[in-house]
């Protein structure tokens, strides 16, 4: 399922007065007919995947047969990061928190590749991969602690929410501007090659992001320097208001994989043993022979692109319910379950009661807490900070003192 395409070109040899072409920059052969090349030659590359819409295995010898006890944690991790983001999402509706970006939708390309990795793989995110923190082990409280800026934040409440980063579970924080991540994480996969250290960087993407010249760098750099990443686009289907369609006239994110010499299959983002199986099988080939993957894993962005936006200005309730109730990564993983006798009635009911018990304990304590000291503003990106930033931070300090009834202080850690 795997299209390859040969992207290390032969040296050619002068010895023999050959009528092939020599050009350096290609290995071809003389054609004479005059025929351009049909962007569409093969119609469509196609979806991997593993199950159907109901949760049955379509070929069983592509089955990974997980063991009931990974399966059930797939579920549970899909399922609790839905219930976090409902109760996330609520917080910005209620003015608790400034912004929310939900996963709706897309749980099964986070949990399926995370699941697929070492735990030293370096992970490079965009923004909507919390299903990869949390199959990692990051726990609730510190979603929270992000979110809510609260003095528990491993990034002391300078983010924006959404904006994780854990350097014990190797996920490189997040940061706003498309594709920049792209770059990075080629540059990370060739250090470790350099290191011979038997990891794998995985670099996620939105397919809106993949139109940024960042990912052009990236590939390239991959591809010619011979660098194990798997970069893995989540093709959801729109770039905030901006559908699919207007985004780009050839064949998705996967067909542009050849283009840089890169290997690249196309998965069902919605089916997470396919994203598991396809993402396991990249990582163990990018490290064996140190040459980049690119997987695009079709899925569905279900929810708003953020608390930012309204998509029923660009879109259907119909399309969107099409997703939401017939083609969704739980509700297929739930199916599988249900088949083998794992998972009933009892279990849902009470894991929902659990799950959500553990979002709001986690969201309560997060909102008792103290905000973060204010001088933090000032640290961790100097060693010692330069004499401008030196006088910002007094001035910011004879202002608080100045002004303090008009600053809630006692809510902020001393
Ligand atoms: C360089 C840059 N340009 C524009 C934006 C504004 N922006 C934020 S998210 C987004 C859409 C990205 O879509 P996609 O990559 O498909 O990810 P998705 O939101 O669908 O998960 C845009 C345009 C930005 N953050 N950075
Ligand atoms: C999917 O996983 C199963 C079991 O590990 C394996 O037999 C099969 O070859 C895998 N498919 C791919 C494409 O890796
Ligand atoms: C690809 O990367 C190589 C370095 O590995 C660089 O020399 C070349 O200019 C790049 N090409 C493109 C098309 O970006
Ligand atoms: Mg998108």
């Amino acid at each position: 399922a795997v299209c390859s395409l040969s992207g290390r070109l032969s040296q050619q040899t002068f010895d023999s007065p050959s009528d092939k072409p020599q050009f350096p920059g290609a290995s071809a052969e003389f054609v004479d007919q005059l025929e351009f090349i049909q962007p569409n030659v093969i119609s469509g590359i196609p979806v991997y995947r593993v199950m159907d819409r109901k949760g049955q295995i379509i070929n069983p010898s592509e089955d990974p047969k997980l063991s009931k006890e990974t399966v059930l944690k797939f579920y549970q991790k899909m399922t609790l990061l839905n219930t976090m983001d409902r109760i996330l999402y609520e917080s910005q509706r209620q003015g608790r928190i400034s912004f929310y970006m939900t996963n709706y939708g897309e749980e099964g390309t986070h949990v399926g590749s995370a699941a697929a990795l070492e735990p030293s793989d370096l992970v490079f995110g965009q923004y909507r991969e919390a299903g990869v923190l949390m199959y990692r082990g990051f726990p609730l409280d510190l979603f929270m602690a992000q979110c809510y800026a609260n003095a528990d934040d491993l990034g002391k409440g300078r983010q924006m929410p959404v904006h994780y980063g854990s350097k014990e579970l190797n996920f490189v924080t997040i940061s706003s501007p498309l594709a920049t991540q792209i770059p990075q994480a080629a540059g990370a996969a060739y250090a470790m090659k350099t290191l011979n250290s038997n990891r794998a960087v995985i670099c996620y993407f939105g397919e809106g992001a993949a139109s940024e010249g960042d990912a052009h760098a990236g590939f390239n750099f991959s591809a010619t320097l011979e660098c194990p990443i798997i970069f893995f686009c989540r093709n959801n289907g729109y770039a905030i208001s901006t559908p699919t369609n207007e985004q780009y006239r050839g064949d998705g994110i996967a067909a542009r994989g050849p283009g840089y010499g890169m290997m690249s299959i196309r998965v069902d983002g919605n089916d997470v043993f396919a994203v598991y199986n396809a993402t396991r099988e990249a990582r163990r080939r990018a490290v064996a022979e140190n040459q980049p993957f690119l997987i695009e894993a079709m899925t569905y962005r279900i929810g708003h692109h953020s608390t930012s936006d309204d998509s029923s200005a660009y879109r259907s309730v119909d399309e969107v319910n099409y997703w939401d109730k017939q083609d969704h990564p739980i509700s297929r993983l739930r199916h599988y379950m249900t088949a083998r006798g794992w998972w009933a009635e009892d279990e849902e009911r009470s894991w929902r009661k659990q799950s959500r018990q553990l979002v709001m304990e986690a969201f309560e304590k997060a909102e008792r807490r103290l905000k973060p000291r204010p001088e933090w503003l000032f640290t961790d990106v100097y060693d010692e900070n330069p004499t401008g930033l030196q006088k910002q931070q007094e001035a910011l300090q004879r202002h608080l003192e100045q002004y303090k009834e008009h600053y809630p202080l006692d809510l902020y850690d001393k």
